[in-house]
């Protein structure tokens, strides 16, 4: 399987980007695959000619399985996780909380939490998202407790398994970890350091550090 990646990036934006939970998941899953790496920007996702036919709005990450194109991490982590069977339970309704909480992340979670990283990126120079970040604060606050109070009483977000569901939420959080807000969450995370402590995370993102050329330990 072929996974569309980044093989360079400005340095705000090491350790963020999207490519990191397919590449995750298909450690996890135990999928082979080939990592191509696209630059970031004119000449690299934008320009290169291939990369317009595989993902419609030239964003990363993509996949190729020997000829069927996907685009979206959320449903490239699904598909891999229907695909290998793992990171997945096999009842519908055990496939249902899966789906129910790799949206929670994508729809809830991340339409908030994106801003924010970008206006703690931006600073001063962006004062409009500097101007809605208490409210966006405001907003995770409100879903971040329950999160929290699920996670003191299961190991998972779905459960006693990691499931991709897991990989979504972290990788979605990591996108506050540089700021104060997950401290007030424990739980939340305790649950992040538990999964980006599994050997599958580890290994991509050294992959992800020596591929983007970065001293390791950068993109953390
Ligand atoms: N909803 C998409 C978003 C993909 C996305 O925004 N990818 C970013 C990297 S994290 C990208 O390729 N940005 C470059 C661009 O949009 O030009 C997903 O979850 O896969």
């Amino acid at each position: 399987m072929k996974v569309y990646v980044f093989k360079s990036l400005p340095p705000f934006l090491w350790g963020y980007t999207r490519d990191l939970r397919a590449m995750w998941a298909l450690e996890e899953c135990g999928i082979a695959y080939e990592a191509v790496g696209l630059d970031c920007g004119p000449k690299g996702l934008q320009d290169e000619v291939e990369f317009g036919v595989v993902s419609p709005f030239r964003q990363v990450p993509a996949i190729d399985d020997d000829g069927y194109v996907l685009t979206e991490s959320g449903a490239i982590l699904l598909y891999l996780a229907e695909k290998s069977g793992k990171l997945i339970p096999s009842d519908l309704k055990g496939r249902a909380q899966v789906y129910r909480w790799t949206i929670t992340s994508l729809n809830n979670i991340e339409p908030f939490s994106l801003p924010i990283l970008f206006a703690d990126l931006q600073g001063d120079s962006n004062p409009h998202l500097q101007a809605l970040r208490p409210w966006h604060v405001e907003i995770l606050d409100r879903f971040l407790p329950t999160i929290d109070q699920m996670l003191q009483a299961q190991p998972f977000i779905t459960g006693a398994d990691f499931t991709v569901a897991d990989i979504i939420l972290t990788c979605v959080l990591r996108e506050l970890r540089k700021t104060e807000i997950l401290a007030r969450y424990p739980n939340v995370e305790d649950h992040r350091r538990r999964c980006e402590e599994r050997p599958a995370f580890v290994k991509v993102l050294n992959a992800y550090e020596d591929r983007l050329g970065i001293p390791r330990g950068s993109a953390r």
